[in-house]
């Protein structure tokens, strides 16, 4: 008898991906169980392979519930939520979905920067509340032109780069090491921070990040700075950004990523210099379909006993 091999989904994914393994795979649904101990209790040893996303990523409790776990496929790029070092000492394999996603979310990243500094939500609410009849919004601020700090010049960054050239943006980054590209790199964030008018974090996230964007860098971008983070909420310390932005010190911020997903501070929902996405720069049609295709082709290769598309490098 050739039985479907197992698989543990952690947290949904399109419904065509999802449609797609429950053809090729017995799925299960780590997300929609009442008792998440109890399943794993029931079906751990029989699940050869994790799908799971950036936010979810595998833990290391959870690689210990399955003790025949062949590989790991990650829906996403950021493995910061995968416990890698547990994966490797037991020789399991993580795959991910690189490329596919870089372009949407660069796109992703200038639409909250345009959006943000030009209150494009607030002037959305405007119109549709009829406060236009009774006068002019509030002025906003420019974006062509002006300087901006990227923080982690990898694929996502790069791309960003790319954009903000067409906007005549003076380009500078902070990365572990220095890269032949025609911006200016600083070394030290905190110095970045106050050479620029807009910061956007598109770094891994992880311990070596871990809110490194923290108030001496919120308080050199300063009372008309304005950040943007399209990558990990670890990175940013949450609670310092909420004050500095209180307290006029810094001047906006456009977030698509947060401390703790989904839930979002009240404080940070009730800012009108805050614009804000649930965590959907990867969010389009075309992109989660190549991201699906590439989780589900590497499941077929691995059960094939075939060379993975896209493994991890760890
Ligand atoms: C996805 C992500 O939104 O690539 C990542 O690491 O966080 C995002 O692209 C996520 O994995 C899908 O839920």
């Amino acid at each position: 008898m050739n039985m479907k091999p197992e698989i543990l989904m952690v947290g949904p994914m399109m419904p065509q991906l999802m449609a797609a393994l429950e053809r090729d795979y017995i799925v299960h649904r780590l997300w929609e169980a009442p008792e998440r101990d109890a399943l794993l209790k029931k079906i751990g040893s029989n699940v050869k392979a994790i799908a799971t996303n950036g936010a979810l990523g595998a833990s290391g409790s959870l690689i210990n519930a399955l003790p025949n776990l062949e590989i790991i496929a990650l829906y996403g790029v950021g493995v910061d939520a995968i416990d890698l070092s547990l994966a490797k000492k037991r020789g399991i394999p993580v795959t991910t979905t690189p490329d596919v996603l870089t372009e949407d979310v660069a796109d992703m990243a200038l639409a909250l920067l345009l959006a943000t500094a030009r209150r494009i939500v607030v002037g959305d609410q405007y119109v549709r509340t009829g406060q236009w009849a009774r006068g002019e919004m509030v002025l906003t601020r420019r974006v062509n032109g002006k300087r901006v700090g990227i923080l982690g010049l990898g694929r996502v960054g790069k791309a960003l780069a790319k954009r903000l050239e067409a906007l005549n943006m003076k380009i500078s980054y902070t990365n572990r090491k220095e890269l032949d590209v025609p911006y200016a790199y600083y070394r030290d964030l905190v110095k970045m921070a106050g050479d620029v008018d807009f910061l956007v974090v598109t770094a891994a996230g992880g311990d070596a990040t871990r809110k490194i964007v923290n108030r001496p860098v919120l308080e050199a971008l300063g009372p008309n700075g304005i950040l943007i983070n399209v990558s990990r909420g670890s990175i940013v310390d949450e609670k310092a950004l909420i004050h500095a932005i209180k307290e006029g010190n810094l001047g906006g911020a456009g977030l698509d990523v947060f401390a703790s997903e989904p839930n979002v501070p009240e404080e940070l929902k009730s800012m009108p210099n805050v614009v804000l996405q649930p965590h959907h720069a990867s969010g389009t049609i075309e992109t989660r379909s190549a991201m699906g295709d590439l989780v589900a082709r590497n499941l077929e290769a691995h059960f094939a006993g075939k060379p993975l598309l896209t493994p991890f490098n760890y």
